[in-house]
């Protein structure tokens, strides 16, 4: 069977890496509809030798289409997701508008595939940062069971998108020829108050909700919770952007409920569908932000035991934030859509 695709926010970073895997899996494909605001309508997009003219994203854009993967931010999705279930598609939506909503399943394929088919038409893409968490936790709790999880994450500016990658280059250049350095998007474009990127780190990543977190922070809190089905978990997280470009780190902290070996743990995990071990210590061999950029899997090193706390494990989580952690996500997902239709 064949399908009619839309991409909505074809110009964006996780846009054209949707349109990039659509095209290289072979996705089955009837026609595809590119998608964009008014501004960049009437671009062409190359997709399989041929060129797609972009077209405005209205409410009447999804007329005969049967998946459309929007990525062009909450307020679009907000918007035209219901004009898009209503004319009949099914939607993949990679923002965090619907996520929370209990009619809309939060599907990480390795986690909680099961639940694809409860949807109401949408299906959300949890937030790059708690994809990779909960794909390389997920074979650890239904194997010890664990409540307690405490993260630091390491981000790459492509997660606030292009003009951030190039905010990131230039503040570099100017640092590095002794020029005074403007901040104009980092932290949070809509904010007033900017802070250097460049050889630094900065502790938020998207606005502060009233209880002293990022809405980083909540969604990796909240996502989490809602794909792994246990709103025991007690989850606790900082996040924190850094000058690399393209691929998330994160470090992760879980205290198990049984006794375990790391080798069993790195066993499993080597196992686990869509995750790489990489952890010889020895010969300085761990997952890096370099290395995952433009791959699909999960890497996972650095497993080690608390020395305080037997149960308590200790790993280094990374992937790229545009594919697993975004359009590769949506893809996957559309793959299982394809397959069971
Ligand atoms: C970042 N995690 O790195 C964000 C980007 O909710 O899908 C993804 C935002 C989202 O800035």
């Amino acid at each position: 069977k064949l399908f009619n695709v839309a991409v909505v926010g074809s110009t964006g970073a996780v846009g054209g890496q949707i349109i990039k895997l659509l095209e290289e899996r072979e996705f089955p494909i009837k026609e595809l509809k590119l998608l964009s605001s008014a501004r960049s309508a009437g671009k062409k997009i190359e997709f399989k030798n041929k060129e797609i003219t972009l077209e405005e994203a209205t409410s009447n854009s999804f007329k005969n289409i049967d998946i459309a993967l929007f990525s062009a931010g909450g307020s679009v999705s907000k918007e035209l997701v219901p004009h898009a279930v209503e004319s009949g598609a099914i939607c993949i939506d990679n923002t965090s508008a619907f996520r929370m909503d209990p009619d809309t399943p939060l599907i990480v394929p390795e986690v909680n595939i099961d639940q694809l088919n409860d949807h109401k038409g949408v299906i959300a893409n949890p937030n790059c940062s708690t994809i990779q968490m909960v794909a390389a936790l997920k074979p650890l709790y239904d194997r010890y069971g664990f409540s307690r999880i405490i993260t630091s994450t390491y981000q790459a500016v492509s997660g606030s998108g292009k003009s951030a990658i190039d905010e990131t280059i230039k503040q570099s250049k100017e640092f590095i020829e002794g020029k005074e350095v403007n901040p104009d998007i980092l932290p949070v474009g809509s904010l007033p108050v900017k802070h250097q990127i460049a050889f630094n780190a900065i502790p938020q990543i998207d606005t502060f909700v009233d209880n002293g977190y990022t809405f980083e922070e909540m969604k990796m809190i909240n996502e989490t919770k809602k794909i792994m089905g246990d709103e025991s978990l007690e989850i606790t997280v900082t996040c924190v952007r850094i000058p690399v470009i393209f691929g998330h780190s994160e470090s992760v902290y879980v205290e198990l409920n049984k006794d375990f070996d790391v080798e069993e743990v790195r066993s499993l995990l080597s196992q686990a569908p869509g995750i790489i071990v990489e952890d010889q210590p020895e010969e300085q061999i761990y997952p890096l932000a370099t290395n995952s950029a433009g791959k699909l899997d999960v890497f996972v090193g650095r497993i080690r035991k608390d020395l305080a706390n037997p149960r308590g494990l200790n790993m280094w989580i990374v992937s790229d934030n545009l594919l697993k952690g975004a359009a590769w996500n949506a893809v996957q997902i559309a793959e299982y859509i394809a397959k069971e239709s």
